[in-house]
This record gives C-alpha cells, sequence and structure tokens, in this order.
C-alpha cells in the first residue's frame, strides 16, 4: 500500500495531504473553488461553475467558503464513487442551492445555526413538504428529527449539517 512517505527519516505525509498541497496552488493552506475546479478537471470530473460551488458547499464543513486540509482529508477518504457524489446534476445543483436559501430562510436571527426554536417552523414546513415523514419514528417529532440534524450534538444545526442531512436523505 502506498502511504506517501518521503522517504527515510522525512516526515510521512497522506496521499491526501499531498493531493491537498500539490491543488493549494497560492500556498493559503485551504482550497478554493478555483482550486477545487482544477483539482476535479485534473481526477477527470468536468464540473462548472455552478456544480463546483455545490461541491464546495458538500465539502466545506465549516461553511467558511474554503477547503482546510480536515475538511479534504474527510471527503478523499470517502474514496472512489462516494467521493464523486459532490459532483451534482442541473436537478441536484438546484435542490442544494434551495437548501440553503432554505435553511437560511429559517434562520431567523442570522446566527448561521438554526435553534432548537427556529427548528419548530422548519420541522413543520419540512413536513408540509413531504422532505421529513412523521410515520418515520426518527422524525416523528420535532425534537426526534434535531437529534437527527445535529451530529456533533452542540444543540444547534449548521448548514453543513443540515446539507449532509438532505444529501444522505437523497434530495440531492
Ligand atoms: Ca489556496
Ligand atoms: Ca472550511
Amino acid at each position: 500500500m502506498y502511504t506517501g512517505g518521503m522517504g527515510p527519516g522525512g516526515p510521512k505525509k497522506s496521499l491526501a495531504a499531498i493531493v491537498f498541497g500539490k491543488n493549494d496552488k497560492d500556498g493559503s493552506g485551504a482550497i478554493d473553488s478555483g482550486e477545487l475546479s482544477a483539482l476535479c478537471y485534473e481526477m477527470g470530473y468536468h464540473l462548472d461553475a455552478e456544480q463546483v460551488k455545490a461541491a464546495l458547499l458538500l465539502i466545506d464543513k465549516d461553511s467558511n467558503g474554503v477547503i482546510t486540509l480536515d475538511e479534504f482529508e474527510k471527503w478523499w477518504k470517502e474514496g472512489g464513487e462516494k467521493r464523486w457524489r459532490v459532483q451534482l446534476d442541473d436537478a441536484g445543483v438546484k435542490a442544494l442551492n434551495m437548501a440553503v436559501t432554505h435553511f437560511q430562510y429559517f434562520d431567523k436571527d442570522q446566527g448561521g445555526t438554526i435553534s432548537t426554536e427556529e427548528f419548530r417552523d422548519l420541522y413543520s414546513n419540512l413536513c408540509e413538504n413531504g422532505i421529513i415523514k412523521k410515520e418515520d419514528p426518527r422524525t416523528r417529532s420535532a425534537s426526534a428529527s434535531f437529534r437527527g440534524f445535529d451530529v456533533n450534538e452542540d444543540g444547534a444545526i449548521t448548514l453543513s449539517e443540515y446539507i449532509d442531512w438532505m444529501h444522505e436523505a437523497g434530495y440531492f
């Protein structure tokens, strides 16, 4: 197995870290949308501007607009087909953009996260739209559903947690 070692005594770098460093062209320590676009292209995936924006939203877990090494490694580790699930088709890009708008609308205080309070309205709306099904025990109430979204259990839903949930549920 290739471990990305740099020879005797050299620092051991993961393959992900090597790919990351190679693609961080401006040496900013993060991959921006332009660098992500070039990386995808090099790997044989041509993403248009909207698709790159969508992929960035899926990989950029703290939603600061760029991919850090930590975020990159998590994505890279998924490997093969799963990794490239971030390439959405037109309908997927549209659905993702709608989810972002939706999230921002229900984030009433624009704090960047959905609180349990804010989630009550969002939950009703998701039920009305058939995205959440009350018959499912995991989502039968607002509080039960909240736990499903709030993966790191810090009492608030981030944009990334919301997007991940929708992505896992197959909405885009
Ligand atoms: Ca960079
Ligand atoms: Ca980030």
